[in-house]
């Protein structure tokens, strides 16, 4: 068997919509490349949207290696390109037909799955598939549970979400003097079905002053017709009674990060920024990604009971979240809930604070990928 750090890996990530699939892979490959020193290929599809999410990266230069990951264009049918050991294909998007054709017996196929906490993810966590073409597939799902593939974490970013730095540009830009010191503060990223009109007029008339900081993204439209304006500008603050609007650019990853930690409340999405919620530590409200036959529903039901199922999180305090997070997540939101939900909010912050801390003593992703592929590697 190989040295595990001559093993090459090919990563392929097809960036469907949004900026998930990126977001997972550039992270994770990064992860793979510093914190475990292996030799990591990033193909992509969608150049632009990639250069959102990977600082410095200029597409127009051909393939090139930032942070120790060099970053490839998805190949074209006539690249022949010869195989890794290592073939990490990420949420079923498929490997190119040149590349899978040169794939052999001895080449190690993974693909790494959507993350859920629903239960029937332990029991199909690592299983192999025998594919027609003679090769075997694996399936590594994510997950909240040691008997899944875990949660991607930079070993320090819990610690270091803590700690943080008392001066960088970001938080300058947060705690700005005009805007009220002893307010709420609220991260928003959602999905554009999301009741974000409803739920900034709640915050307008709530007797509390409350900022909430936007990062530019396709929920803007909603924000600007609340405000009434055709258009919000970026780095601008709007006032509406108790409420204050801050527009922020489209963060990096570490400064949303960055944001998440300094704020009281973060409402998330999708996958990566609702990991990144949870080691932010903070209270949070998950919008799944909409999926028809309210599955989506399902997998916030299976989130919400496995995070605050235990014994620790009492009756009314869960009873919040729940209402709270499954309205969000069915685009209704009241008054009435959300005022449950702030009345429980320092229960809810020491409750999340500590779930935080216990996932952060179960082994990364990353590292669990590292492991399962030795494994792997001496099978195949
Ligand atoms: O963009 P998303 O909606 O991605 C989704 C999900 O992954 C979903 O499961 C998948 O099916 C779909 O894509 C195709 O939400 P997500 O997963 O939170 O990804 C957002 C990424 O953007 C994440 O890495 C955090 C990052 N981000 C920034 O870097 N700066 C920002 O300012 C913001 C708001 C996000």
């Amino acid at each position: 068997m190989q040295n595990r750090t001559e093993q090459r890996w090919d990563i392929f990530c097809r960036i469907v919509d949004n900026f998930g699939d990126i977001g997972v892979c550039w992270r994770l490959s990064q992860q793979l490349a510093n914190a475990h020193q292996l030799p990591i290929r990033l193909f992509i599809d969608d150049p632009e949207t990639a250069q959102k999410i990977i600082p410095g990266y200029q597409p127009e230069l051909g393939p090139q290696t930032i942070n120790r990951v060099e970053i490839c264009s998805w190949p074209n049918a006539s690249d022949a390109i010869q195989p890794a050991d290592v073939v990490l294909e990420t949420f079923s998007c498929g490997i190119p037909q040149p590349y899978l054709s040169m794939m052999q017996p001895h080449t190690a196929w993974v693909n790494l799955e959507y993350l859920s906490a629903e239960k029937w993810i332990d029991d199909f966590h690592a299983l192999p598939s025998p594919q027609a073409n003679g090769l075997m597939r694996y399936f590594f799902f994510p997950g909240f549970t040691e008997t899944t593939g875990g949660l991607i974490r930079e070993h320090d970013i819990v610690l270091r979400n803590q700690h943080l730095p008392n001066e960088t540009p970001l938080l300058s830009t947060l705690h700005q003097a005009n805007l009220p010191e002893h307010a709420l503060k609220i991260s928003l990223f959602g999905y554009p079905n999301a009741p974000i009109h409803d739920f900034l007029h709640i915050l307008q008339k709530s007797q509390q002053d409350s900022v909430v900081y936007v990062p530019n993204s396709s929920i803007l439209p909603q924000v600007a017709h609340f405000l009434g304006v055709t258009q919000t500008s970026v780095n601008a603050t709007y006032q509406r009674g108790k409420l204050h609007i801050k527009i922020l650019p489209f963060l990096s990853q570490d400064d949303y990060d960055s944001l998440l930690a300094n704020c009281d409340i973060n409402f998330v999405r999708g996958e990566d920024s609702w990991v990144r919620a949870i080691w932010a530590g903070k209270p949070f409200i998950w919008q799944p990604y909409f999926q028809s036959e309210n599955t989506h529903m399902v997998k916030l039901n299976a989130f919400l009971s496995r995070f605050y199922g235990d014994g620790d999180c009492d009756e009314a305090t869960k009873q919040a979240i729940f209402e709270l997070d499954c309205a969000w997540a069915q685009g209704t939101i009241t008054a009435a809930l959300w005022q449950n939900y702030i009345q429980q909010h320092t229960l809810i912050r020491a409750y999340t604070h500590a779930r935080t801390m216990a996932l952060a003593e179960q082994p990364d992703l990353a590292s669990k990928l590292v492991i399962y592929l030795q494994k792997i590697c001496v099978q195949v």
